[in-house]
Formats: structure tokens, C-alpha cells, sequence
């Protein structure tokens, strides 16, 4: 994680953006994240490899379904199982609705202006603040993937 200052509580600021965590999925859409892992899951032995998850993945771009693949397998043993899928679905799903919301302008961007103004964060300092964390490398913007990896690594503290 590099350098610690404090160890921030980044769950909570999550929380404060509206997120559910883990609940944030609803009985339907858990049973869509069952569906799609099986399907995945192409020799049907409750483990989905790289390359399984390659071959059946939406994505062309391999390094991005590498990366997709690495973050869901959160233990790193080189599978997924359904559990891990699930919850990396639940985060990410979670993650984009908040994303979509703050984005008022729709280009796949969040300027810090965006976030301070469009967050249901009403302490608009606060809200700078946390858009300061999560832009890791200070360049006042954050894209989609970059706001979705620190949003997993958060979501994923304890
Ligand atoms: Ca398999
Ligand atoms: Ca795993
Ligand atoms: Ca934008």
C-alpha cells in the first residue's frame, strides 16, 4: 500500500458516498452473478481459471481482463471462485452507480469539481478531501478504472 500516514478509515467514506458494501446487491442480481459464474466457469468444476474467464470474458483488451481476473481473485491462488466473484461484481457494480451519478457530465471522468459539487456528500470540504485520497497521483481527475481500483482496494479493507 506504500506510504501510511494514519490508517483511514476508507470503508467509512465509502459509506458516506452511499455505499451498502457488501448488501449493496439484491437477491436478483446475486442470482445473475450465479448465473454468469457458471456460465464462466466452462468445465464446470466451481473454479474459473484465466483462461476460462478469457475466453468467455465481453473484453478484447487482454491486459484489461488480466487485471478484471487479479482483482476478483482476491486470495491470489490463480481462480476464482463464486464467492470472490460475487463480491467483486457486488463492489464494482456499487462502485459504477455511485460513479454515474457524480459524473453530471457523462464523459467517464470525475473532476474534483464534479465530485465536491454532484456527491450526496453535503460537507463539501470533506468531499474535497476524500476526492484528494482517492486521486492517489494528484492530477485532479480521476477515469473510471482508477477510480474503480481504489474504490475495490477500499471496499476491501478491514
Ligand atoms: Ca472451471
Ligand atoms: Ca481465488
Ligand atoms: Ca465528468
Amino acid at each position: 500500500m506504500g506510504n501510511k500516514k494514519q490508517s483511514t478509515n476508507h470503508k467509512r467514506l465509502l459509506k458516506l458516498l452511499g455505499s451498502k458494501g457488501k448488501d449493496a446487491a439484491t437477491p436478483d442480481q446475486i442470482s445473475e452473478f450465479k448465473r454468469i459464474f457458471k456460465r464462466l466457469d466452462a468445465d464446470g468444476d466451481g473454479k474459473v481459471t484465466l483462461q476460462e474467464y478469457i475466453n468467455r470474458s465481453k473484453f478484447k483488451d487482454k491486459a484489461k481482463v488480466r487485471a478484471i481476473f487479479n482483482a476478483t481473485d482476491r486470495n491470489g491462488d490463480g481462480v476464482m471462485i463464486e464467492e470472490e466473484y460475487i463480491e467483486n461484481r457486488t463492489i464494482t457494480n456499487e462502485a459504477k452507480e455511485i460513479f454515474n451519478k457524480i459524473d453530471k457530465n457523462g464523459d467517464g471522468i470525475l473532476t474534483e469539481q464534479e465530485f465536491v459539487e454532484n456527491s450526496i456528500i453535503a460537507d463539501k470540504d470533506l468531499a474535497r478531501q476524500i476526492f484528494r485520497d482517492m486521486d492517489v497521483d494528484g492530477g485532479g481527475e480521476l477515469s473510471l478504472p482508477r477510480y474503480l481500483r481504489i474504490w475495490g482496494n477500499w471496499a476491501r479493507e478491514d
